[in-house]
């Protein structure tokens, strides 16, 4: 097992479109694992591979953040097939360092995608789990959660960002 990188914004990993899975081997095993991993250490609630520098569409989500081990969700190729209602809910991300948000997302969502063992899955989730769920397929189309802020607010947290890249540079 691994820990990996976790990529921050601005890295343009993070604004591409992830690829498809096209075969669950090995390296997509290993890397789940990592993920998981990766994912408790922080800790968060989810991750999504763009995070950690793979531009592919393999999600993890554990609600418990580690403490419960059967709750680990693990999604190859994720895609929302229903959704409904609407929820706001306060968001952070693993990406977006020093930034917790409300956001409006749908409340219950079907999400339709593949386990490590190749079996087509649909989850069902709704408050928490629909928000995580859609949280990270958004990182699989290179969205953060600050896309769905207003533009005043996402502006103020770029600048913000500069401002701190600057004083690192010194
Ligand atoms: O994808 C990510 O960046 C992970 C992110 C997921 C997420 C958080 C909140 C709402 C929706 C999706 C996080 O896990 S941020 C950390 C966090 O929220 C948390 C950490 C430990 C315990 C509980 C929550
Ligand atoms: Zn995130």
């Amino acid at each position: 097992m691994a820990l990996l990188e976790i990529l921050q914004f601005p890295h343009p990993v993070l604004r591409q479109r992830a690829d498809e899975v096209r075969e669950i081997d090995a390296t997509i095993h290993r890397l789940a694992r990592d993920m998981a991993e990766t994912m408790h250490r922080a800790p968060g609630i989810g991750l999504a591979a763009p995070q950690v520098g793979v531009s592919s569409r393999l999600i993890v989500v554990d609600l418990s953040a580690g403490e419960e081990p059967d709750q680990l969700l693990v999604l190859v190729n994720p895609e929302i097939v229903c959704k409904e209602g609407k929820i706001r809910m306060e968001e952070g991300c693993l990406s977006v360092p020093d930034l917790r948000e409300t956001v409006t997302r749908c409340e219950r969502v079907v999400v339709r995608g593949q386990d490590l063992q190749g079996n087509m899955v649909e989850v069902e989730g709704d408050e928490l789990m629909a928000v995580a769920l859609q949280h990270e397929i958004d990182h699989l189309d290179g969205m953060l959660f600050i896309d769905h802020l207003s533009q005043l607010k996402r502006s103020r947290y770029v600048a913000r960002q500069k401002k701190v890249a600057a004083e690192q540079r010194g």
